[in-house]
């Protein structure tokens, strides 16, 4: 498989929490390296423009709010098949679904605030790791 780049946030409710390191720790355990990486507040326009595919979702307005809340970190990770294997150390979105040792498993509070995203395709990972980053912010 492919060496593959892939967009994740690491949430208000974890940031909040002081989680950051625990979370980075189960990608770095992953084979995930973490080749960017920015704290930030997103704006509600910027969360908006970030979940625009979901704007016809009942909870968008919500999921929106959630995310410009208070500060998430940004991150670029790499690694072979990095799009999937980051969906795998995340977990199902609602945390009751999500397998033990996923991050989602062991630190999401609720289908909304489930403490991380991360890109589900390869075209939706380029798409947001332009949103975020410039190519001279990727240090692989
Ligand atoms: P994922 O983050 O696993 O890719 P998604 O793309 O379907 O999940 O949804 C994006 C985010 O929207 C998700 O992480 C949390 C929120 N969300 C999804 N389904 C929800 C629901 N039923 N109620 C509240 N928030 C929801
Ligand atoms: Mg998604």
């Amino acid at each position: 498989m492919a060496i593959e780049r892939t967009l994740s946030i690491i949430k208000p409710d974890a940031t909040r929490r002081n989680l950051t390191g625990k979370i980075n720790a189960k990608f770095e355990e992953a084979g995930l390296r973490i080749v960017a990486q920015k704290r930030i507040k997103l704006s509600m326009g910027q969360a908006g423009k970030f979940y625009e595919v979901h704007k016809e979702r009942p909870f968008y307005g919500e999921l929106c709010e959630f995310m410009a809340s208070e500060p998430v970190v940004v991150q670029v990770l790499e690694g072979e098949g990095a799009i999937l294997k980051n969906r795998e150390v995340m977990g199902a979105t609602n945390p009751a679904d999500a397998a033990e040792g996923t991050i989602r498993k062991e630190y999401a509070l609720s289908v909304g605030e489930n403490s991380v995203h991360g890109s589900d395709a390869p075209e939706t990972a380029a798409q947001e790791i332009s949103f975020f980053f410039s190519g001279l912010e990727l240090v692989g």
